[in-house]
């Protein structure tokens, strides 16, 4: 079967976060660029993006292979950013109280991934960045959900080069980057991290909470040498039916799977597969609803056959009666 066709080719897209503002779709996606095409380690050296583009969808169509998508240029870019030293990562958006903001991740001065918020008018940009990273925030990878009742939450983390390993303690603790992650089958997998954001949105208003991603079988966390199930980085948060669904990337097995879960701190339990691996090792999406449609964003690295150089795509997603998702056939006309 022929799979999916890119969404956006002008420019190297990745990591969608896809929202409906304004009764129209936006996507914000990592802009990739090229590198030194002698780099590509597991620290992510090769992912060295320096802005972010916002894109819409025109708001008569019915999904996002119906109409034209404007690409609204830069919105953010490194120079913007002063706590900023490189790698603008994965962000995600969010409204709430008249305001969009835009998180981001980023490598600071000390060469440690922290997470930035940035505040604009409009889900088309500007938008205009804190100076200083979220207090407290660490790794990569922000999703944010707001609720029904107005809470919203943060999610982020993320292994290897997202330097979650480095942080166990509460502290960043340099030396354990090079274990990478925890192993064996006799302890738990590092897991996801959550907190609360203010009402204003630029702060944490909790803890950072550890997310529990537990296996059905057992009722208990997945454990580290599962590296078919256990969390990697691209946290996403969506509702449906009452139900929290939290999807992420199992990294080095390159599937994008979800667990289900009744509160958004979690517990969640493991319920599948969303997504098997794509051309290029990193795959990372988000799941919204558009026009009474479910659709899973995501990229692979199909135009240009690089690790880092992707392109965002798009596939309709059903719930069966168990609340299952299941991926349709990909659209390739
Ligand atoms: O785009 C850079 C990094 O690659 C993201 O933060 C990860 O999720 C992976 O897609």
């Amino acid at each position: 079967m022929s799979d999916q066709k890119p969404l956006i080719s002008h420019v190297f897209t990745a990591d969608p976060s896809a929202h409906v503002f304004e009764d129209k779709l936006y996507i914000y996606p990592s802009h990739d660029i090229e590198t030194d095409t002698d780099i590509d380690n597991d620290n992510g050296d090769q992912y060295a993006m320096q802005d972010y583009h916002v894109f819409s969808l025109d708001a008569s169509a019915s999904g996002p292979y119906d109409g034209k998508i404007t690409d609204h240029g830069v919105v953010l870019s490194k120079e913007q950013v002063p706590w900023v030293s490189k790698q603008l990562w994965a962000p995600d958006a969010a409204y709430k109280n008249g305001k969009y903001y835009l998180y981001f991740p980023a490598r600071d001065h000390d060469g440690v991934m922290r997470i930035g918020v940035a505040e604009g008018p409009s889900p088309a940009g500007p938008f205009k960045a804190d100076p200083e990273p979220i207090p407290g925030s660490y790794s990569i990878d922000p999703a944010c959900l707001v609720d029904d009742d107005g809470k919203s939450y943060l999610y982020f983390g993320g292994l290897w080069g997202g330097q979650l390993q480095c942080w166990t303690s509460g502290e960043y603790d340099a030396a354990a980057y090079t274990s990478m992650e925890p192993k064996g089958t006799d302890r738990p997998a590092l897991g996801p991290r959550v907190a609360l954001l203010s009402d204003d949105m630029h702060t944490f208003a909790s803890p950072i909470t550890e997310i529990q991603i537990l296996a059905p079988e057992t009722g208990k966390p997945i454990v580290a040498d599962d590296h078919d199930r256990r969390f990697f980085e691209a946290a996403w948060t969506h509702k449906y039916n009452g139900k929290y669904y939290f999807s992420y990337s199992t990294g080095d097995t390159h599937y994008l799977c979800y667990a289900i879960g009744d509160s958004p701190m979690g517990p969640f339990t493991y319920a599948g597969r969303i997504l098997e691996p794509v051309v290029g090792w990193t795959t990372h999406h988000s799941i919204a609803e558009y026009r009474g449609k479910w659709w899973l964003f995501y990229h692979d690295s199909s135009i240009s056959g690089k690790n880092h150089l992707r392109c965002v795509k798009a596939r309709e997603i059903v719930y069966d009666a168990e609340g299952k998702i299941q991926l349709k056939d990909p659209q390739t006309d």
